[in-house]
């Protein structure tokens, strides 16, 4: 059985989207990857099927009705024990780690969220996962689903081709890619870097190594002082 996503939303038409392009909707052509949906809105109440209410306590917006999210999620939930995920940007942040043990189970089954969210008592009574893919918000689960997936499919064996070892290359050292060039040599008054010419592969190898670090430190240092920790812990050397 092919990897499976099962997406809990009232857009089921927003899915596979972007996914059903490229090198993940070549991947969804060859059942490398199925993309299912199950749609909310038929287990909404009353005469228009309402999804949602207004929240206890008072306040802005409207709440995801616990009974009509148990009811879809009882109906995709699968035997298989796909984790099941809701995008939410009061998550735990989407990480590489999280995304290979995704990509390295069965799928995933994944809620998404309208209005201001989803009643807690059905996050707790399915064992939900909370995940966010960052620190803004989005109008509704559906477009951060959409990037949880990519995330995973192209992890999946056969997704990428021929390029499958290349596929961490950024993250799986937690440094960030050191900087690309291609023809021509000279570009607009500016030269490439002479060491990716010289066919010296330990000197470029050293450089592209230096250039990671550099971009890392500059950019995120958040990601700099994790990776610092880490090696004192695990007795990899720092520069
Ligand atoms: Cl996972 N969902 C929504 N609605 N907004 C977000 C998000 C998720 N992550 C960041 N913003």
């Amino acid at each position: 059985m092919s990897w499976t996503a099962t997406v809990v939303t009232l857009f089921p038409e927003m899915f596979p989207g972007p996914l059903g392009q490229s090198l993940a909707g070549r991947g969804l052509e060859q059942g490398l990857w199925r993309c299912e949906t199950r749609d909310l809105r038929p287990y909404g109440l009353g005469r228009h099927n309402a999804v949602d209410d207004t929240p206890f306590g008072g306040g802005a917006g409207m709440v995801m009705r616990p009974d009509v999210i148990d009811a879809a999620l009882n109906d995709a939930k699968r035997a298989d024990g796909a984790p099941c995920v809701y995008m939410t940007p009061r998550g735990r942040p989407l990480s590489q780690t999280d995304v290979r043990r995704y990509a390295a189970g069965p799928g995933v089954t994944v809620l998404c969220g309208r209005y201001e969210g989803v009643d807690e008592r059905v996050l707790e009574a399915h064992e939900i996962e909370e995940v966010s893919i960052g620190d803004y918000v989005l109008s509704g689960g559906e477009t951060a689903a959409l990037v949880l997936l990519d995330a995973c499919v192209r992890l999946l064996p056969g997704v990428m081709g021929s390029a499958d070892s290349g596929v961490e290359e950024s993250f799986s050292d937690g440094l960030l890619e050191y900087p690309h060039y291609t023809r021509p040599a000279e570009w607009n008054g500016r030269a490439a870097p002479d060491v990716l010419l010289s066919g010296n592969h330990a000197a470029i190898a050293k450089w592209r190594r230096e250039q990671s670090e550099r971009v890392t430190r500059e950019r995120r240092p958040d990601l700099w002082a994790a990776r610092s920790a880490d090696s004192s812990a695990t007795g990899r050397e720092t520069p």
